[in-house]
């Protein structure tokens, strides 16, 4: 299904009146307090996240999957319902590639199609947690860390066939997560398996374009319950800074124990210009695949305030690779991702709201109060008539919600796909 300008314009119309009215009064409020609005709408207009290709289909969990019908199940179907995510929301212009799961059978078809979409080929991430059709070697103690030089071989190689599969597409980066680690104490060697993830690594990185970056994405447990190799930032700079300079570490927001500061993180990565990619979710207890600001969204107010802080202070830090990576098992995939892709806007645009020049002051006074009011008097505001904006400056919709449902997305793309559909994924 493809969504036509004409729609999308019908739909605003209903709308318009109460949006002017309601960014008027917000835009009126916030210039007196010394805001650029026209310069925050823009940023919020230009904020592009990743859709990864895995997270279109129901997810499941390892009790079961309930399909939504419809799901795409090629990787055509796939850029289509992200084109459809993003001339809703005009925020979700990237997509990211899972590889074996969506080589493309026609590279200059697939080019065609996402251009014409105005979607870029972000982050590729490889595959070396699942065996694949007929390889020689099996991952289940490792991959890059396994005790075995064929083993971590095969990985060295698959990454750096994905490297080759990215360029043809115009992607700039490798994301590498790894479900090396140990189950059971005893079992492995922390040092051997450390020190055969850097040598491998070293080896992908040597593969690496000059104008790609490689992103090292940590997680503390599972699928391994007792040990991770890669399970925290401290791991992921180690590995990163030991490889080279376009190495960097990758923030995946569910990829913490409880209660983990993800902001300091942030913040300090950047300050040590090696933040390079960014995963999108949320999570209560251990979960890593949550909608985006469900559950803990001053926590993510907080760290868009650190990367803002960044972004305007850290030249040493590079653009980072937005994503956002969840599963869906009772949402509709693409009603979620929407949720997601509001929840982050909205965050951003609370954290552009900070006074910084005010929190910096009240930072020298000592005056603990007045630093909490600021932050909390931008969160409090209710920033949707901004986002609104930035949508309907470049083609969106007002509400995208709201709109996919009027429109009946899902309906017409179980009209077009049937019911009996599963798309790959995590
Ligand atoms: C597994 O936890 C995971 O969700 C990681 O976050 C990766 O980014 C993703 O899978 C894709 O490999
Ligand atoms: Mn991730
Ligand atoms: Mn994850």
């Amino acid at each position: 299904m493809k969504i036509q300008k004409e729609q999308i314009s019908d739909y605003n119309k209903k709308g318009l009146e109460n949006h002017n009215d309601n960014f008027d009064f917000l835009a009126n409020k916030l210039s007196k307090q010394g805001h650029n609005v026209s310069d925050i709408v823009s940023k919020l207009a230009e904020f592009q996240v990743a859709i990864p290709s895995w997270a279109l289909g129901a997810g499941g969990t390892r009790f079961g999957r309930f399909s939504f019908y419809g799901e795409p199940s090629t990787l055509e179907q796939k850029i289509d319902d992200i084109a459809v995510l993003h001339s809703l929301t005009q925020t979700a212009g990237a997509v990211s590639l899972h590889i074996p799961w969506d080589i493309p059978t026609d590279y200059a078809a697939i080019k065609e199609q996402a251009d014409a979409l105005n979607i870029k080929f972000d982050a590729v991430n490889s595959n070396t947690f699942q065996d694949q059709k007929d390889a020689a070697e099996t991952y289940k103690y490792g991959s890059l860390s396994n005790i075995s030089k064929a083993v971590r071989e095969q990985a060295i190689q698959h990454n750096l066939d994905v490297i080759k599969i990215g360029d043809k597409l115009g992607s700039k980066a490798l994301t590498v997560w790894l479900a090396d680690g140990s189950s059971f104490p005893g079992q492995n060697n922390f040092q051997t398996a450390f020190q055969n993830t850097q040598d491998s690594l070293i080896d992908i990185y040597k593969g690496l374009p000059d104008d790609w970056k490689m992103l090292v994405e940590y997680k503390p447990y599972e699928p391994n319950f007792y040990s991770t190799v890669i399970q925290d930032w401290g791991a992921s700079l180690m590995l990163a800074n030991g490889c080279g300079d376009k190495a960097y570490t990758l923030v995946d927001l569910g990829h913490h124990l409880p209660n983990s500061n993800i902001e300091q993180i942030v913040s300090i990565l950047q300050l040590k210009g090696k933040l390079g990619g960014f995963h999108f979710n949320d999570s209560k207890y251990g979960d890593d695949d949550l909608t985006v600001g469900s559950i803990k969204p001053y926590a993510l107010f907080l760290i868009f305030n650190e990367l803002v802080y960044g972004m305007e202070n850290n030249p040493q830090n590079p653009d980072l690779a937005w994503m956002i990576d969840a599963s869906h098992n009772i949402k509709d995939p693409l009603e979620d991702l929407i949720q997601s892709l509001e929840a982050i806007q909205e965050a951003y645009a609370k954290a552009l709201l900070i006074d910084q020049k005010a929190l910096k002051a009240a930072q020298l006074d000592n005056d603990v109060v007045k630093c909490q009011e600021i932050l909390q008097g931008a969160y409090r505001t209710d920033v949707r008539p901004l986002l609104e904006k930035a949508r309907l400056n470049k083609g969106g919709v007002l509400n995208p919600i709201n709109a996919y449902r009027s429109l009946d997305v899902r309906g017409h793309l179980i009209k077009e796909r049937g019911k009996n559909t599963v798309a790959t994924g995590l």
